[in-house]
């Protein structure tokens, strides 16, 4: 069920072993979790009471705890409530604002997922660092205009959050989780245009040797409401999904990223979980030893019952989904045709159908798809429907992509409530 292949899987343990042996750093995981990994992937035979693995900068507890905020107060956009959902220091974008937009999201509408705050970066000064032993002459700086001097690339993408649908684990499966409670909005598409990772990591100097690469975000530690301090926003990633098709984005639709969005500039990761897609980025570790921050230990991998002690392997690609630009409990006339609009999106390959049940599962018929389906974007579609019985009723859409993959009925539960992919129960109601 979670879609980890094999050499995913295969890396971890590699990774976790090299940590054992002194050969993987984990700055800012606290060493217990560390432990418990390797016990948990039968590594080491239990959790042991001395190990002789290296003392990860354990997160320092006990900071004065964050102030209590406004929803949204760290957000420079506007947000106004017929377009946004504020979770915190994250808002949600209705769905249903979503309808008549296009293919790409305006910044306007464009969902933001904040740890805390918008910082606000002046570009003339902002450089980013490139370091680590996994550059064969040493660090490198890139200013913006450097940057922009490299050969530009543009992509339609999505960035969703892992979380994103997530309430949907309580609402339809009645299993808690733990996380922010995230309708179908936790997710945008843009056109991202920057400059190739790879030609970047190439200029710096990439040893053959690299494996691990970390970007890290300008803004704020994140500490949590209980004091613990997790340092800046970091996440590790694979030197593979780094010289594939990640960006160095500057700009978003066509105009300079906006502050929310991670200016000056953020990572783009496609199809990848939104975390990976790191905001104002301020420096790249590169590595030549396997890297952890808490963003692939104790978040974003996969526990629970279904799932190894230790949790799956760190989340790497999103999952499949589909919604109505519908409000929920919407209200709709009988004896009127309705056109029923709404989206579908796979991180794996193009969406190639889209049914849609208006009688609670019983039946489906084919929505028409308005976009060619593309991997790690995603295509409208709509369907006409002539509600005949007042009262209250259940929409269901589900989507199928190329690689054959449908929506399931369930997901799958696991703790933190990451990658819901069920067909959802859309209630409506149908007025006399
Ligand atoms: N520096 C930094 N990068 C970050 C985050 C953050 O809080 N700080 N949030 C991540 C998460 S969890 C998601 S889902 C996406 C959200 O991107 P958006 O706010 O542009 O929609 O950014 C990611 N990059
Ligand atoms: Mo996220």
């Amino acid at each position: 069920m979670t879609r980890i292949t094999e050499s995913e899987s295969a890396y971890d343990r590699h990774r976790l072993g090299q940590w054992l042996t002194g050969e993987a750093r984990a700055e800012g995981v606290g060493r217990r979790d560390m432990v418990r990994l390797l016990a948990a992937a039968g590594i080491v035979s239990a959790v042991p009471v001395a190990l002789s693995a290296p003392t990860a900068g354990a997160a320092s507890a006990g900071s004065a705890a964050r102030p209590v905020r406004a929803a949204g107060a760290g957000i420079v956009k506007p947000l106004p409530p017929e377009l946004f959902t504020l979770h915190g220091t994250n808002a949600e974008t209705r769905f249903e604002a979503l309808a008549g937009t296009g293919l790409t999201t305006p910044v306007s509408h464009f969902f933001v997922r904040n740890h805390t705050t918008t910082p606000r970066i002046d570009a003339a000064s902002w450089k980013l660092r490139i370091w680590g032993d996994g550059l064969t002459g040493g660090a490198r700086q890139f200013t913006l205009a450097e940057l922009r001097s490299l050969p530009p690339v543009t992509r339609t993408a999505f960035v969703e959050c892992a979380g994103n649908a997530r309430n949907y684990f309580k609402t339809q499966q009645n299993q808690p989780v733990a996380g922010t409670p995230w309708g179908t909005g936790a997710i945008g598409a843009a056109h991202w245009r920057g400059a190739r990772l790879s030609d970047v990591l190439r200029r710096a100097g990439l040893s053959t040797r690299a494996v691990d690469v970390m970007p890290r975000g300008l803004d704020d530690e994140y500490v949590t409401s209980n004091g613990t301090n997790y340092g800046r926003v970091r996440r590790p990633m694979p030197i593979s999904k780094a010289l594939d098709d990640v960006l160095l984005a500057y700009e978003m639709n066509g105009a300079p990223l906006p502050p929310d969005h991670g200016f000056p500039v953020r990572l783009l990761a496609p199809s990848w979980v939104g975390i990976s897609s790191i905001k104002w980025l301020g420096d790249i570790e590169v590595s030549t030893v396997p890297l952890y921050s808490p963003w692939n230990t104790d978040f974003y991998r996969l526990y629970g019952d279904a799932y190894p002690s230790e949790g799956s392997a760190p989340l790497t690609r999103q999952t499949l989904k589909s919604a109505f630009e519908l409000p929920w409990n919407a209200r709709l006339s009988a004896h009127t045709r309705h056109r029923l609009t709404g989206r579908a999106w796979s991180a794996d390959g193009a969406v190639t159908r889209v049914e849609v049940s208006t009688d609670g599962g019983a039946s489906w018929r084919r929505a028409r798809l308005h976009d060619t389906g593309r991997r790690g974007s995603w295509t409208r579609w709509s369907i006409p429907w002539t509600p005949r019985k007042p009262g209250p009723a259940e929409l269901l859409s589900r989507a199928t992509d190329s690689t054959g993959r449908t929506q399931p009925e369930t997901t799958v539960p696991n703790t933190q409530g990451y990658l819901f992919d069920a067909v959802l129960r859309h209630a409506v109601t149908v007025e006399a």
